[in-house]
């Protein structure tokens, strides 16, 4: 009789797409370590090449600290777990930490 609204009730549902979480690897600064040390890090685990690998490390050298880049857990504890090893090894102390983002 018309008094019941027969509009269509949108019922698509947009899953909530899973992705896993991100880590930002971070590098901070410090009075000792040798700049061209940091960029060798940057390099040889960050994959950057030897101009980026110079900005980066000149932010963090001025900033404090700067994100070197984001990755799974697995791939950026590897990363921190790798760095501060070569550092340990050379004697710099040099800080790589991760932190979800
Ligand atoms: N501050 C250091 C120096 O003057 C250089 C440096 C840059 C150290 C970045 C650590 O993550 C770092 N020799």
């Amino acid at each position: 009789d018309g008094d019941s609204p027969d509009a269509a009730i949108i019922t698509k549902t947009r899953p909530k797409t899973q992705r896993p979480p991100l880590y930002k690897v971070m590098l901070l600064n410090d009075d000792y370590t040798p700049m061209e040390f940091v960029v060798h890090v940057l390099e040889r685990f960050f994959g950057m090449n030897h101009s980026q690998a110079f900005e980066i490390m000149l932010t963090v050298h001025k900033k404090g600290l700067a994100v070197v880049g984001v990755f799974s857990f697995e791939v950026a504890e590897t990363k921190v777990a790798q760095v501060m090893d070569f550092s340990r090894r050379h004697q710099h102390p040099l800080q790589c930490t991760m932190e979800k983002e």
